[in-house]
This record gives structure tokens, sequence and C-alpha cells, in this order.
């Protein structure tokens, strides 16, 4: 295990909140989840017309490296029942890789860290609540500098950590 990454899951479609946990569950043995911030409804971004999105961010140790977790979360997708759909349209889970280490990778596959990530409000206001020190290593800011410059109307927490 000796790699630390920040993960994005979102759902929005049948029992939300049962997705995020089961893609939770389900990372192991390949990943060992260390932090987990609460779930957080928030308003569909890119495509408005669907229903509201449950989000929440993990911070896990991995022994994989960035492609071969790229395909562990993939198949975790596909196994937890998500068919295909268009570009920000609706999803029944989704696990996105934001943080690989410190590690900037651009290949057609994967964009590390994630390239939109400091644009969302989604996905900054669960990373903020576990990891607000954490340092963008290409935009140099910290997770909750990138937070004051989003709009996080409608980004509402459901459900507390621990509960
Ligand atoms: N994911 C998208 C597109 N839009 N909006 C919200 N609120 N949450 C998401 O997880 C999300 C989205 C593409 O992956
Ligand atoms: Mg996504
Ligand atoms: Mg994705």
């Amino acid at each position: 295990m000796n790699h630390i990454v920040y993960l994005a899951l979102g759902s929005n479609l049948e029992n939300r909140f049962a997705n995020l946990k089961a893609a939770v569950n389900n990372l192991t043995p390949q990943l060992t989840v260390k932090k987990k911030s609460s779930v957080y409804e928030t308003p569909p971004w890119g495509f408005e017309d669907q229903p509201k999105f449950l989000n929440q961010v993990v911070m896990a140790e991995t022994y994989l490296d960035p492609e071969a977790l790229l395909k562990h979360l993939k198949r975790l997708e596909t196994a937890l029942g998500r068919t295909p759909s268009f570009e920000n349209g609706p999803r029944l889970i989704d696990v996105d890789i934001l943080f690989f280490d410190d590690l900037s990778l651009n290949t057609p596959e994967l964009q590390l860290p994630h390239p939109r990530l400091h644009e969302r409000a989604f996905v900054l206001v669960p990373l903020a609540e576990i990891a607000p020190k954490l340092m963008h290593p290409k935009m140099k800011k910290t997770i909750k500098e990138l937070l004051t410059k989003v709009d996080r109307k409608g980004v509402r927490k459901i459900k507390r950590i621990g509960s």
C-alpha cells in the first residue's frame, strides 16, 4: 500500500446512497480506505435536466499503479450495474481518481490530477471536509483555497461522518 489516492464518488440513479456505500465497500482489497467524507446531495453539473446527485470523497492507500487502479474502478462501476450514458449524463455509480500521490499524468485514458476538480463544488466541498490543507500539485493552491472560488449553492450535507 504505497500510494495515496483521493477518489470522487457520484450517483444519481436508483438507490443513490446504497450505490455509494457498495462502491466504497468494494474498493478492497486493492485499496484500503483511510478517510471518508460525509455524503452530499448536489445539483447536477454540466447537464442540468437529470436527478440530483449524491457525492462523496474518500482517501485511500493502494499498491496499484494508476492504470491498474483505473481498470479496477471501471470494473467495479460495471459490476455495480453502471451502463453507458453520455458525457455528464445520469449514472448509477461513478468513481473518479482526483489525485494519485503528487502525480501529473496526461494520457488519453487518464488525466491526473482530475482536470476539472477545481471547478466543481460537488468534489471540493466533500474533499475539503477530509483534506482542507491538501495542495493541488499543479495549481499550487490548497483545497480550501480552491473551494473559495466555486459556487456551492445547493450542495447539502445529508449524512454525517461516522453515522
Ligand atoms: N458527475 C458528472 C457530471 N455532473 N454533477 C454532480 N452534481 N455530481 C456528479 O458526480 C457529476 C455531475 C460526470 O461524472
Ligand atoms: Mg465523473
Ligand atoms: Mg468517471
